[in-house]
C-alpha cells in the first residue's frame, strides 16, 4: 500500500477546475438531509472561504490500491469535518488558520507500564514516517481518498507496554475553546473523545497521521496528530489527540453520547445497515457525479473482517 503515491508540486493553475468544485457544492445542497434534529450532517452550504493553497495536487497514477484516484489537496484541506471550529465543513479550514500546533504533547497512558509523555518532536523521530493511502468514508455518505504520512498506533503503543487488564483505548482531543471557537457550543460534550477495542487499535492499518501529502498536515485536518481508522466511519478519527489511555471498559464515544441510536462505538463501515436518517449503502466520492456502492469494512475487510468474528454488526453498530 505504500510508495503508491508520489509527491509532485505543481502551479495552482493546475487546482481543481471551478466546473468541478461547483458541481461538488450543488451536490451537497441536494444532499444535505432535511434533519431538524439532526446534530451531524446537519450543515448547509454557505459562502465558502476556501484557503489558497499552493500544495501538491494529485498526479494521474496517484491511487489507492483499488485504483481508485486520490482526493486533490485543495478538496483534502477546505472540506473537512471538525465541530470544535464549526459545524460548516466549507468554513473549517478559514477558521482553523492560526491554530497553534506547535509546542504540542501527547500523555499515553492507564493501563500500561511505562506511562509517557511525548513531544511531538519525539514521535516524529521515534517512528519512522509511513505513507499510507487510504479511504475516508464520512457516515453522512461522502468520501475521499487520502494520502497520509505518519506511523502505526500500533508502534506507540508497544512502546508504551499495555498490561494485561488493558482492553480499550480512549483518545482524547486537546480543548482550547479560545481557540477553537465550536468548543464553546453547549449541544456537545467537549472535548471530543473517541475509542478503540485494544486489538482494533493493534491492527496494522490503524494510523496515527502527522502528514497529508507528503506535508505537515494543516489544523483542519487535524494537525499534529490525528487518527485514521480507514474501514471506520469518519468520526473514529479523531483530530488534535492530546491523550491516548489504556483503559479495561469500553470508553465514552462523543457521537455515541450524543445520539447512541445512530452512532455505536464500533461505527465500521457497513452498506447493509442504514443510519436512521439515511441509507448507508452508497456514497458520493468527492469529485465524481455518480454515486458509488458503499463497500463493507469500507474496501478493508480482508485485513479486518476477522476482528468481528462471531458479532452481530446489525446490533454492534
Ligand atoms: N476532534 C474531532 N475529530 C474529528 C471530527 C471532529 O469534529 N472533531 N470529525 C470527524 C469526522 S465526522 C470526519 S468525517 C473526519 C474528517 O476528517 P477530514 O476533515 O480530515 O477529512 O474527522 C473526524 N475527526
Ligand atoms: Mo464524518
Amino acid at each position: 500500500m505504500t510508495h503508491l503515491y508520489k509527491s509532485i508540486p505543481v502551479r495552482s493553475s493546475e487546482i481543481t477546475p471551478k466546473q468541478a468544485y461547483l458541481s461538488r457544492r450543488d451536490f451537497m445542497k441536494a444532499a444535505t438531509v432535511a434533519t431538524g434534529a439532526a446534530l451531524l450532517a446537519a450543515c448547509a452550504p454557505s459562502a465558502a472561504t476556501e484557503v489558497e493553497t499552493s500544495r501538491p495536487d494529485p498526479i494521474s497514477d496517484a491511487v489507492d490500491e483499488l485504483g481508485d484516484a486520490v482526493n486533490t489537496y485543495k478538496d483534502i484541506t477546505n472540506y473537512n469535518n471538525y465541530y470544535e471550529f464549526t459545524t460548516d465543513k466549507q468554513e473549517v479550514a478559514g477558521l482553523a488558520q492560526g491554530f497553534t500546533v506547535s509546542p504540542w504533547t501527547v500523555e499515553v497512558s492507564g493501563l500500561v507500564n511505562k506511562p509517557t509523555t511525548f513531544g511531538m518532536e519525539d514521535l516524529l523521530k521515534k517512528f519512522q514516517e509511513e505513507e499510507r493511502v487510504y479511504r475516508l468514508r464520512c457516515v453522512e455518505a461522502w468520501s475521499m481518498v487520502i494520502p497520509w504520512n505518519g506511523f502505526a498506533l500500533a508502534s506507540l503503543l508497544k512502546e508504551v507496554e499495555p498490561t494485561s487488564d488493558a482492553k480499550y483505548v480512549r483518545f482524547q482531543t486537546v480543548y482550547r475553546p479560545e481557540e477553537m471557537r465550536g468548543q464553546k457550543s453547549e449541544l456537545y460534550p467537549w472535548p471530543y473523545q473517541e475509542g478503540l477495542r485494544l486489538d482494533e487499535a493493534m491492527n496494522d492499518l490503524t494510523f496515527l497521521a502527522t502528514g497529508l501529502y507528503g506535508e505537515p498536515t494543516l489544523p483542519q485536518n487535524g494537525a499534529p496528530l490525528r487518527l485514521v481508522v480507514p474501514w471506520k466511519y469518519g468520526f473514529k478519527s479523531i483530530k488534535s489527540i492530546v491523550k491516548i489511555e489504556l483503559v479495561s471498559a469500553e470508553p465514552d464515544t462523543l457521537w455515541k453520547s450524543v445520539a447512541s441510536n445512530e452512532y455505536g462505538f464500533y461505527a465500521n463501515v457497513n452498506p447493509d445497515v442504514d443510519h436512521p436518517r439515511w441509507s448507508q449503502a452508497t456514497e458520493r466520492r468527492i469529485g465524481e457525479f455518480e454515486r458509488r456502492a458503499t463497500l463493507p469494512f469500507n474496501g478493508y475487510g480482508e485485513q479486518v473482517a476477522r476482528l468481528y468474528d462471531g458479532m452481530d454488526l446489525s446490533v454492534h453498530y
